[in-house]
């Protein structure tokens, strides 16, 4: 008997382990390092997404470990971030930012807004042009370190905005609340070896390789997801 009630002590104690405990990785890239080299260098790219990314992975994991923010979720993480530590609002708010940026990446040229993206586009920012105008606005006027979003606002709307460092939209600190469809990262090391100092440059050259196939798609599922009613 006494074995028995051990040995399911032990086996609950694994369970509970493996049940709570997270372990975040680093998401593979849909394409090589070099693919979007007209836009964004390679250099940049493997720097990027096998160092920084990876850095703010271990960080997270490193920061949680242990803790009840173990078994939260990275979303969870994000909506409550006025619990959270400074360590984890930023390497939380780094691994989802990076993840959401290198989907929204294509070697794939001339990709197009979805019937149903481009419709909200047009009545919104009147056409696609305008709309990257006004989000590289608000990339180009962050000051410092940040990113510039397009999201779905919890009423449905399309709104442009900007998070200082790796905050985002999803945590229950930020200003503008919405689930990110589109994320442009303007720290330095997302365009400093090819652009240096220029900005400008970066911001222009990086609609080249922007998948709207991918940002139809998070449209389509954003404003369907019950998480925008957690973000009012
Ligand atoms: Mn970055």
């Amino acid at each position: 008997m006494k074995k028995i009630k051990r040995s399911l002590v032990v086996a609950s104690v694994a369970l509970s382990f493996i049940g709570t405990s997270q372990n975040f990785t680093l998401p593979k890239l849909k394409f090589a390092y070099n693919a979007l080299e007209s836009s964004i260098d390679s250099t940049t790219m493997l720097i990027h997404h096998s160092k920084h990314h990876q850095t703010y992975i271990t960080n997270l994991n490193k920061a949680i470990i242990g803790t009840k923010a173990d078994s939260i979720g990275l979303t969870e993480l994000l909506l409550t971030t006025s619990l959270r530590s400074e360590v984890i609002r930023n390497n939380a708010g780094g691994h989802y930012n990076h993840s959401l940026f290198w989907e929204i990446l294509t070697p794939k040229k001339d990709t197009k807004p979805s019937v149903e993206l481009m419709k909200a586009i047009e009545s919104t920012f009147t056409s696609l042009d305008s709309l990257k105008k006004v989000i590289n606005k608000a990339a180009s006027s962050r000051f410092g370190s940040g990113w510039a979003w397009l999201i779905v606002t919890p009423d449905n709307r399309l709104v442009v905005c900007s998070t200082p460092n790796q905050d985002n939209p999803l945590m229950d600190i930020s200003k503008d609340k919405g689930i990110p469809i589109l994320g442009i990262d303007v720290w330095e090391h997302a365009y400093y070896l090819k652009y240096q100092n220029k900005r400008a440059d970066y911001l222009g050259a990086i609609w080249n390789v922007i998948d709207w196939e991918e940002i139809s798609k998070k449209y389509s599922n954003a404003i369907n997801d019950p998480l925008l009613k957690k973000l009012k």
